[in-house]
């Protein structure tokens, strides 16, 4: 393991001591900080003014009561979260996750990788994340735009296009998005399409965006094989999850000549040998909100497996898509066995910190989370940009941005790498260079 350096250690015991327990937060901060042992080392004086320390405390944290009437008539109760991280660069910006298993520590993770992620763009956004442990499987939509009312009708006071910018995450996507910009601009009595992302193209949405973390997430990897010569066409991949991200990194896999063998969603995996069927899928998730097991009942060739891991399935490249901590260690070594030669995180932090290092120490080309899937918040960024200038872009305008900020991340994380003595390390390259970024604005600022 990497060792942090002991003039940082101090700063992590605390994070550790005033957070208890928050296990995914320690996770995602010890990795930076192993990181930034080379920097402060290069730079003490970033040591100087607790810039670090200011960096892994979040300038506010807003939990709140979420009350709605389910459609039998009773009253449920949900929690609320936004952590707004970091705003030196910009606006908090950073998606919603719904998922049951929400909870401060998860989303103080989220928020913390915002933060570098959203620097490595170069746009002007700070980092910020929330959501609620409400769990909308099952639920109607009419249960769903009650949630998203209440949700809103408290968040919005903490929100605005020059304040903080929400998006989806796991279980918010389009549908989502619509009731909370309506309820928003029912209780503001504003028209302010800037302070939200993701929303649909008639009201002041950007096209691609929908696509853009998972076309993102393959550009960057499409990169870093470039780096080794070699391209997507011809490569057996798979992608973990079904939704969102998970979709369009297979759509754009495909349009560059790889074939996806798998993918899944949490009740288990398909495996589909003929490559995966995008207008399938995309019936099944996005238009029927079906579980991935109706993918090998409604498509005889494929198998569905609900034991083991997806992570089984040989591959030439792995692009984790769903959740975090998903691809462990022994799944890790499964694949370098099976014979991997990429790995490119289009989830928030899915390997964990042993399968990371099992991947380097391997030599396998690892692109990183907050580098490689910060397509979807760059063009989130787009979208403030077109709603700023009351203007809207094409598709091909818009992709082309999408692609020229991928390479743009992927160029300064490997030249980031170089610089401080190991390259071919995005985990160290992306770290350092989000820091650096933030750090500088933070320095100019004085203490704040
Ligand atoms: P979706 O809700 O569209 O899809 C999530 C997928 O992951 C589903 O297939 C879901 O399966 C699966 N999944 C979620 N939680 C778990 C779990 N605990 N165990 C197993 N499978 C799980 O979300 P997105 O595609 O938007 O997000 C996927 C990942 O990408 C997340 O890590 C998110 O933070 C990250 N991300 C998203 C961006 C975006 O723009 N949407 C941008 C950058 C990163 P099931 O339906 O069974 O729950
Ligand atoms: O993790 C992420 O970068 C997102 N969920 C997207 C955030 C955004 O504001 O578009």
């Amino acid at each position: 393991m990497p060792k942090i350096d002991e003039k940082l250690e101090p700063i992590l015991a605390q994070v550790q001591r005033r957070n208890a327990g928050e296990a995914e937060f320690h996770q995602a901060v010890t990795e930076v900080l192993e990181s930034l042992g080379r920097v402060v080392a290069k730079r003490p004086d970033y040591l100087d003014h607790a810039l670090i320390e200011r960096i892994c405390e979040p300038e506010r944290q807003i939990i709140f009561r979420v009350p709605w009437v389910d459609d039998g008539g009773d009253v449920r109760i949900n929690r609320g979260f936004r952590v707004q991280f970091n705003s030196a660069l910009g606006p908090y910006k950073g998606g919603l996750r719904f998922h049951p298993s929400v909870n401060i520590g998860i989303i103080k993770f989220l928020g913390f990788e915002q933060i570098f992620k959203n620097a490595l763009t170069g746009l002007p956004i700070g980092g910020g994340k929330g959501g609620s442990d409400f769990d909308p499987k099952g639920r109607s939509d009419g249960e769903i735009m009650r949630f998203c009312q209440s949700y809103m009708t408290e968040l919005h006071r903490h929100l605005g296009e020059y304040t903080d910018v929400p998006a989806g995450d796991i279980g918010v996507g389009g549908r989502e998005i619509g009731y909370l910009f309506g309820q928003y601009k029912r209780l503001t009595n504003r028209y302010e399409a800037g302070v939200l992302t993701g929303k649909g193209l008639v009201y002041g949405g950007s096209r691609a965006r929908t696509e853009a973390t998972g076309y993102g997430a393959v550009y960057f990897v499409e990169r870093m094989l470039g780096t080794r010569g070699t391209e997507f066409a011809g490569k057996r991949a798979v992608v973990s999850g079904s939704g969102n991200v998970a979709i369009y990194t297979i759509e754009k896999i495909q349009e560059l000549g790889g074939k996806v063998v798998a993918c899944s969603d949490s009740g288990g995996y398909v495996v589909d040998e003929d490559g995966i069927d995008l207008e399938l899928l995309k019936d099944i998730k996005e238009v029927r909100r079906e579980r991935i097991s109706e993918y090998a009942a409604r498509q005889s060739r494929a198998h569905f497996i609900d034991s083991g891991s997806i992570w089984d399935v040989p591959c030439d490249i792995a692009m984790p898509s769903a959740t975090q901590n998903e691809l462990t260690g022994g799944d890790a070594r499964k694949l370098i066995a099976n014979g991997v030669i990429a790995v490119g995180e289009g989830a928030n932090m899915p390997s964990t910190p042993e399968a990371v290092r099992l991947f380097q120490e391997a030599g396998i080309l690892f692109g990183p989370g907050k580098a490689a899937n910060a397509g979807g918040v760059a063009t989130s960024a787009l979208e403030m940009q077109q709603n700023a200038s009351r203007d809207s872009w094409t598709f091909e305008q818009t992709e082309r941005r999408l692609a020229e900020i991928m390479r743009g991340i992927h160029d300064i994380c490997a030249a980031t790498a170089e610089e401080y003595g190991k390259p071919g390390d995005y985990v160290l390259g992306a770290n350092i260079a989000g820091f650096v970024r933030v750090a500088e604005a933070m320095r100019a600022f004085g203490v704040i």
